[in-house]
C-alpha cells in the first residue's frame, strides 16, 4: 500500500499544495504539485525540522537533519534529510513541484509526516555559495510560505 500525506503552504502571498507519495517503506517519495504567489525564479523548498506554526514559519526550527550533516543539494551525499533544493516559478509566479527524493521517507525514523515544508523568497544555493549560510540554509532568506505535513487518505 503506497502511503501519501499533503501540506498546504500558506504565506502572505505565496501559497501552494504538496502531495507526497510513497509505494514503499524502502523506497522514493515522488513530491508534487504546485506553490503561487512567488517572484520569477528559484525559491529554496525544504522540510524544517518542527510541525510547529505558532511563531508563523519561524518556529518550524531548522532544515530536518536527523543525521547531523550540513546543508546540500538533494543530490548531494552531504546534505540535511530536508534538503529538498528549489522550485522554479515563471513569470506566472507559478512554480510546479516535480520532485522524486530518496532520503525523505512517509514512514519510520526518517518520517517527515508531522514536520513543516518552508517555501523561501530566495534561492537555495544547495551549499555551495560562499556564503556564510550556505552550509546551514543554503541562504535562501525569507520564509514565504510553510505548512504541516499530515496523512493523507
Ligand atoms: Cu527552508
Ligand atoms: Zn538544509
Amino acid at each position: 500500500m503506497p502511503v501519501k500525506a499533503v501540506c498546504v503552504l500558506n504565506g502572505e502571498v505565496v501559497k501552494g499544495t504538496v502531495h507526497f507519495e510513497q509505494d514503499n517503506a524502502d523506497g522514493p517519495v515522488k513530491v508534487t504539485g504546485e506553490v503561487t504567489g512567488l517572484t520569477k525564479g528559484l525559491h529554496g523548498f525544504h522540510v524544517h525540522e518542527f510541525g510547529d506554526n505558532t511563531n508563523g514559519c519561524m518556529s518550524a526550527g531548522p532544515h530536518f537533519n536527523p543525521h547531523g550533516k550540513e546543508h546540500g543539494g538533494p543530490k548531494d551525499e552531504e546534505r540535511h534529510v530536508g534538503d529538498l533544493g528549489n522550485v522554479e516559478a515563471g513569470d506566472d509566479g507559478k512554480a510546479k513541484v516535480n520532485i522524486c527524493d530518496s532520503m525523505i521517507s512517509l514512514t519510520g525514523p526518517m518520517s517527515i509526516i508531522g514536520r513543516t515544508v518552508v517555501v523561501h523568497a530566495d534561492p537555495d544555493d544547495l551549499g555551495k555559495g560562499g556564503h556564510e549560510l550556505s552550509k546551514s540554509t543554503g541562504n535562501a532568506g525569507a520564509r514565504s510560505a510553510c505548512g504541516v505535513i499530515g496523512i493523507a487518505k
